[in-house]
């Protein structure tokens, strides 16, 4: 089948692009593109061209696929140079969505109509590149420099009515896109209008401040810090003011090309692909269907349950909360109404959307109010026992069939699901706090869960909008197994003398959106607290988190109660006092030395852990590949998207030099936390990667 298809509507030559699933741009795409141009001018029937696309989406850009691989001609800017070349009018008809290459396409085409639902962008920052097929050259030509540069480097889609409002959009149409976007064209044909050629328009500055791009930094600064493409982009759009438009075509392609060169783009194109691989899950037969849900159940209205509520409610699905007493049950309720109502205030919805989304959420303390549920998520208090009391009573009101799931973020879930006499209904569904805003979801398949169990925790994800990482049960699981060490190291940092806003520092220039002090000061220090009293305690880690006791002991919890590792007010949070005069403490006490550390180790004590525990997670089948563990560490930990998660770093360090550092910190610190895990030894001596470990395994299925 032709990748573009040639159809004479009477007048009008449609061109019809058929790739699938998202009509990437691929090579059969740009050459039948140029060809379905090129027959349209020499037919003497056709007077004018629509470029549409079958399937689900308008071009979705080009074929990342592709990246890394010699290229074929036609490229795409010529591609695009062609379309607006053409001496008939072309109209793009957009629908799904137009992004990359396929609105640059869109662009270079002299009209574009739009079905309401669509949307438009480049978002190519997001691969750590720019627009490089004159995307940076016309968009400031049709909308305007700010609204252009605001969509490149932020890479954020505008749907349909604001890009009419724009000027990206010329019509808004209704279904059947392809039969209104004929009709346009004829209206065009009727006016007599000619090809409108985005290049020819001038780029408007009038209003442009003598600052405006510093401003747009500054205002940018929290988004692309670290980052390399989005300063890549502003040059281009300023080349796009600065030069003509021959000009400043070449001035983007070479900034896209060090944009392709630059190893953030390698990093975050490994991030794009592991985010979909997730969901594959080698040993989930293909035929399984997943269980229907339509109604929740959730136990616990504390901060946890409210925003898993939340999470639901947003997805259209009504939701019942069951909580021990009426007090806790309004204040369940009163939570989760004030998550509604803050996306009402901040304009996302409207007062109909809003009290629909009401409407779908009861509260209950009574657990019958649980019979009709078909999934329940149990948010109460991390304890065992506790969650196995929960267990006994959902299993005797939950009706058959339903599946019971356990948020608990380190518990045994077989041990929970023993308890029931399901087992093979239960497993772990690990939300990130808060819920209903944090992407990720950890799907723990227990021991007896059955196929179609997690078949529809994986739906289920989808449908919340999560990112469904799988897990087998372990203490802590993927993130928080990993998280422990990370957090121990920096413990030890501060008992040798390294102050903790330092730690942090390093932490956040890292690229970590905060350090292992802040975020503990926004968790609350309490959480980890009380599960260090639940356990045994263990005399070689046990110093590590003395300081964090005191603290809690002394009540500085964190940001809830104004004080913890930071005091909390009205300016900028400052370092607590307190926390250097227990360092001392508990250091002397330790017989822990200070001893000079330099941002290099912090950061190696740091992440080092992180990889050596990811290989032990990966080699116990715990995660399913190393990168499932990078997308649980992007969208739970806050990893830098642009160093591509844990094991991505590790392999862009190159394995031996990760683990000649762990040998190296093992000689230096002992070896009880610094033993470098048997896989890693392994790849190191194999000469191979954990991209390579993935890929063996893939291939082995
Ligand atoms: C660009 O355009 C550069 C130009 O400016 C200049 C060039 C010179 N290529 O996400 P899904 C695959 S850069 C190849 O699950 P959804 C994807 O891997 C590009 N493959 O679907 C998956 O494969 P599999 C700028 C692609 O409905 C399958 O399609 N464009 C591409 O949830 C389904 O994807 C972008 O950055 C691609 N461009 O979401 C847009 N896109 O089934 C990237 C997807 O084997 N794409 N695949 O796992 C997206 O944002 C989403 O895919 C989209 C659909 C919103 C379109």
């Amino acid at each position: 089948m032709a990748a573009v298809d040639y159809e004479c509507q009477d007048d009008v030559a449609v061109l019809w692009v058929d790739n699938p699933p998202v009509n990437a741009l691929s090579h059969a795409v740009r050459e039948g593109l140029v060809k379905g141009i090129e027959q349209a001018e020499a037919d003497p029937a056709a007077k004018a061209v629509v470029i549409a696309a079958r399937g689900r989406t308008f071009m979705a850009g080009a074929d990342i696929r592709e990246f890394g691989q010699p290229p074929k001609e036609p490229f795409l800017p010529d591609v695009v140079e062609r379309i607006e070349a053409c001496s008939k009018p072309v109209v793009a008809a957009i629908h799904g969505t137009a992004l990359g290459g396929g609105l640059e396409i869109a662009m270079g085409c002299h009209y574009r109509v739009a079905v309401a639902s669509a949307r438009l962008g480049l978002p190519e920052v997001t691969l750590g590149l720019i627009p490089g097929a004159e995307g940076t050259q016309r968009l400031p030509r049709l909308v305007g420099v700010e609204a252009a540069l605001e969509m490149i480097v932020t890479g954020q889609p505008v749907p349909a009515d604001k890009a009419a409002a724009l000027g990206l959009v010329d019509r808004v149409v209704e279904d059947p896109l392809v039969d209104q976007a004929v009709a346009f064209t004829r209206t065009l044909l009727a006016a007599g209008k000619a090809p409108r050629r985005t290049r020819d328009l001038p780029v408007k500055t009038d209003h442009l401040p003598a600052d405006f791009f510093d401003r747009f930094r500054a205002r940018m600064h929290k988004r692309i810090r670290g980052q390399f493409a989005p300063e890549q982009a502003i040059a281009a759009v300023k080349a796009a003011i600065e030069l003509p438009f021959a000009e400043g075509v070449k001035r983007e392609r070479e900034l896209f090309m060090q944009c392709m060169a630059h190893p953030q783009s390698a990093a975050l194109r490994h991030a794009f692909f592991a985010e979909r691989e997730v969901a594959k899950i080698p040993d989930l037969p293909a035929d399984v269907r997943p269980r229907e849900i339509a109604r929740v159940g959730v136990v616990g209205g504390g901060t946890m349950g409210s925003g898993i509520a939340t999470a639901c409610i947003k997805a259209g699905l009504s939701v019942t909360m069951v909580e021990r007493d009426e007090d806790a049950a309004a204040a369940g309720l009163a939570r989760v109404h004030g998550f509604l109502e803050h996306d009402f205030k901040k304009g996302r919805i409207d007062e109909a959307e809003l009290s629909a989304r009401k409407e779908c959420f009861q509260v209950s303390t009574d657990y019958a109010a649980l019979s009709q549920a078909d999934l329940i998520i149990e948010a109460v208090f991390e304890n065992m026992d506790v969650k196995k009391d929960v267990f006994r009573r959902l299993d005797t009101v939950a009706k058959p069939g339903a599946i019971l799931a356990t948020n608990t973020s380190y518990l045994n879930i077989d041990e929970i699901a023993s308890v029931t006499g399901r087992p093979a209904d239960v497993l772990g569904l690990h939300f990130f706090s808060p819920a209903h805003i944090m992407r990720l979801l950890e799907i723990v398949r227990a021991a007896k869960t059955a196929d179609d169990v997690l078949a529809t925790a994986l739906a289920f994800a989808k449908r919340i909008k999560k990112v469904g990482v799988v897990a087998r049960v372990c203490h802590g699981f993927i993130g928080n197994r990993m998280l422990s060490g990370y957090i121990r190291q920096a413990g030890f940092l501060l008992l040798e003398g390294v102050p903790h806003d330092r730690i942090d520092k390093a932490i956040y220039d890292f690229g970590f959106p905060m350090g292992p002090f802040q975020m503990g000061d926004l968790a609350g220090l309490d959480i980890g607290y009380l599960l260090r009293q639940q356990r045994q305690p263990d005399p070689e880690e046990a110093p590590a988190f003395r300081v964090h006791d005191r603290l809690v002991e002394a009540g500085a919890k964190g940001q809830k109660t104004g004080k913890g590792f930071y005091i909390y007010g009205e300016s900028a949070p400052k370092p607590n006092p307190m926390v250097a005069e227990f360092v001392r403490e508990e250091a002397a006490k330790a017989g822990i030395a200070r001893r000079e550390v330099s941002d290099e180790e912090i950061i190696a004590r740091c992440v080092l852990p992180l990889i050596n525990e990811g290989a032990r997670i990966l080699e116990e089948g715990i995660a399913i590949r190393a990168s499932d563990i990078d997308v649980v560490w992007l969208y739970g930990y806050g990893f830098p998207r642009w160093r591509g998660g844990p094991m991505y770093y590790a392999d862009s360090l190159g394995l031996d030099h990760v683990l000649d550092r762990i040998r190296h910190y093992g000689a230096l610190l002992g070896p009880r936390f610094w033993t470098p895990a048997p896989l890693l030894e392994k790849l190191v001596a194999a000469g191979e990667s954990f991209r390579d470990y993935d890929r063996r395994k893939k291939a082995a299925g």
